[in-house]
């Protein structure tokens, strides 16, 4: 890992960059979020990586709601890690930089959400409506930065080239000498570990939910 301070303006500048990119093409169809209720006191904003406990329910842009925890989930509230791909994009986007007791609105575009094909009774282009309440908020198991940091390429799993170019920058770093039949071994090690569908891949998923190694 790099040095925390290293670290956080790494973050930075990897926010700006994107944020610049973005902006600077043709502009994308965005989250809308309305605040409802925010809290009085709020000692913790959720970060990417974060653990968020919520209550939600989903509508329809004719008003129709099509799924609520308090009714589907024997209302109980949902865990959900923020910044994975793990439900919506527009999850991701819209539940961030939020406070425990705070209550939005996302309204979230079919691009961010089932997009052209739709999923189960949600019809294709479906603009959404999420009313969402943050209960709680806890550290996740791995941070987002260093999975991004090992994601070369950015296509939200990582290889196991960029496994051991991780390696090889880490032990680099430490000064610490490792011949590549070593590397290989950890490289086998660490995917025997961690790429539970074996499918060749550590997915944020697997990386994220995982204790052990790296
Ligand atoms: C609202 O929209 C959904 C999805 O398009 C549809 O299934 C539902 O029947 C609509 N409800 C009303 C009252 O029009
Ligand atoms: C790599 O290091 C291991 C452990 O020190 C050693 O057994 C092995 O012979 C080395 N392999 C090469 C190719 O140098
Ligand atoms: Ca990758
Ligand atoms: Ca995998």
């Amino acid at each position: 890992m790099l040095p925390k301070g290293l670290q956080a303006s790494h973050t930075l500048v990897f926010t700006f960059v994107l944020g610049y990119a973005s902006s600077a093409l043709i502009p994308e169809a965005d989250v809308k979020i309305d605040v409802l209720q925010k809290p009085f006191l709020c000692h913790r904003k959720t970060k990417l990586g974060d653990q968020l406990l919520i209550h939600y329910a989903g509508f329809f842009e004719n008003g129709t709601m099509f799924h609520s925890s308090h009714k589907n989930n024997n209302g109980e509230a949902v865990w959900f890690t923020l910044g994975i791909k793990e439900t919506l994009v527009g999850w991701d986007r819209g539940l961030r930089e939020m406070c425990a007791g705070e209550k939005r609105k996302l309204v979230i575009p079919p691009s961010l959400a089932y997009g052209k094909e739709g999923k189960g009774k949600i019809p294709p282009e479906s603009t959404l409506i999420f009313e969402v309440e943050l209960l709680d908020i806890r550290n996740g198991p791995r941070s987002h930065e260093s999975f991004q940091e090992m994601d070369l390429n950015d296509d939200w799993k990582l290889s196991r080239h960029e496994v051991k170019e991780y390696l090889r920058r880490e032990f680099d770093k430490y000064k610490v000498a490792q011949n590549d039949t070593q590397q290989e071994s950890m490289v086998n090690d660490i995917f025997k570990n961690e790429d539970e569908d074996e499918d060749g891949y550590i997915s944020a998923r697997e990386f994220t939910y995982k204790h052990d190694e790296l």
